[in-house]
């Protein structure tokens, strides 16, 4: 398996860190090619626990190249934190690769993506306020700043007036907000240029050569298809590709090398931030998926929402990501309920959809159609093997991948490590 895209099927959290990461011992290089610090992988490693945001969760394995491809957004000082934070504790962060054309996110930026969401009030997306929807605009507005900018501070600062020109009147005009200075904008991006400058390379040629050479490569998203900028819940979305086609814009390889596309999904579903959802449980039955999932944010701490598996959704990411594998995670957490329901389709105003409705106003009112399976409540965290699973759950697996539309091929039953069963 030359080149790997490890993904989310639902709307994030769904366990793509530790999936990544248990491939490990295999790979030699995990590019994360989307997102930012609004990512948060929790990976449990030994007993010790670990929250990554903007590294690669390859980080966590000595001999795995973790790479920041060019379609990521950094932050540079969130970058250092988090590697003091892991050079604190042990983990070498000196092999880590940083493309030349990943774009930066400006202090400008972090305080546009907080004040929009205030100014929207109640049609605010949920953001997680790192200002990766406004650094992303810029780069498509054509007025980002890159990493290789951070070299040059007569390019930078150039690059800084162009943005601050329409910033200011916005944040000034519209926000009532004070204006901000080229030159405080300057001082702050140059704080780590020259601690970031070892790590900064042409990352699509390195890449491609790893492939020439044999390499294994994991192509690590952020977020998840339901949060993808072209096919999530748009509005209500991140501004990224978060589905298998990213994994190529965002690194520099293109879909040829591509040979397997890893979707992560939850045995239910959780979203954070606003947005449609289907089988969302306001229940007391949410909040029992909540606790015994631990269901809150790694990077904001924000509780998740919380629902039963929704197979319309995996069908869906299925297609658009041309997955080959699911990997079904957090089986464990539905120990103990007696009938476990799964959504197979959607019920809008009487008319029965089968696929995702095309219609916004359609998925907003969709209702979930239920089928009811039987539950289990033996202890599952031990089961290494298939057959160990009780029979009502794997008989509740089968159903899923039945419905799901790509085989599943890896079982998380624990948050450790070694706790997967491996089917294919
Ligand atoms: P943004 O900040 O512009 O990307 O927010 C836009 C929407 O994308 C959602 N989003 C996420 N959803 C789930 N998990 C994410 N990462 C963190 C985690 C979230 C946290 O791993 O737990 O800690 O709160 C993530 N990042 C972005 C976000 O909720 C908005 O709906
Ligand atoms: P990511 O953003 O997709 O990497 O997921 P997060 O790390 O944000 O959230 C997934 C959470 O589930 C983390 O706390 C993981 O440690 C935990 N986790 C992953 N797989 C399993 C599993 O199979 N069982 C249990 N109980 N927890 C899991
Ligand atoms: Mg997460």
């Amino acid at each position: 398996m030359p080149a790997v895209v490890v993904l989310g099927v639902q709307w994030g959290d769904e366990g793509k860190g530790k999936a990544t990461d248990q491939l490990g011992s295999r790979i030699d290089y995990v590019v994360k090619f989307n997102g930012g610090n609004n990512a948060g992988h929790t990976v449990v490693v030994g007993g010790e626990k670990y929250a990554l945001h903007l590294l690669p969760s390859g980080i966590l394995s000595p001999g795995v190249v973790p790479v920041i491809g060019n379609g990521v957004v950094v932050d540079i000082e969130v970058l250092f934190r988090e590697i003091d934070a892991l050079e604190a504790r042990g983990v070498d962060t000196s092999r880590l690769r940083v493309s030349s054309a990943a774009h930066v996110i400006a202090p400008y930026n972090r305080t546009l993506d907080k004040v929009t969401e205030r100014f929207l009030g109640s049609r605010r997306i949920g953001t997680t306020g790192r200002g990766i929807g406004p650094t992303y605009a810029d780069k498509i507005n054509r007025v980002g700043i890159r990493v290789q900018d951070l070299f040059d501070e007569g390019i930078l600062r150039q690059k800084v007036e162009g943005a601050l020109d329409q910033k200011n009147h916005l944040l000034v005009k519209v926000y009532n907000r004070r204006a901000i200075t080229v030159d405080e904008t300057v001082e702050d991006l140059l704080r780590f240029s020259e601690r970031l400058r070892p790590f900064v390379g042409d990352t699509p040629l390195e890449l491609n050569r790893a492939l020439d050479e044999g390499k294994t490569l994991v192509f690590e998203a952020g977020q998840a298809t339901m949060l993808d900028v072209d096919h999530g819940t748009y509005p209500f979305v991140t501004s990224s590709s978060a589905t298998a086609g990213g994994a190529c814009t965002g690194s520099g390889v293109g879909p040829t090398r591509i040979d397997r596309v890893v979707g992560v999904a939850k045995a239910y579903t959780t979203r954070v931030g606003e947005g449609p959802f289907p089988t969302e449980l306001l229940d007391e039955d949410g909040e029992w998926l909540r606790t015994t999932g631990g269901e809150f944010g790694t990077t904001t701490g924000r509780p998740r929402r919380t629902g039963w598996y929704d197979s319309v959704v995996s069908r869906y990411s299925s297609r658009v990501n041309g997955m080959t594998d699911i990997v079904l995670t957090k089986l464990d957490v539905l120990t103990g309920r007696d009938r476990i329901p799964v959504c197979v389709a959607y019920d809008v105003g009487g008319r029965r959809f089968d696929e995702m409705p095309d219609d916004q106003s359609d998925f907003h009112h969709a209702k979930p159609v239920y089928e009811h399976l039987d539950g289990w409540t033996e202890d599952i965290t031990g089961c290494r093997e298939f057959d160990d699973l009780p029979a009502a759950a794997q008989r509740y697996l089968l159903h899923l991948e039945a419905i799901s539309g790509t085989r599943i091929s890896a079982i998380g039953v624990g948050p450790g490590r070694e706790e997967t069963i491996v089917r294919h």
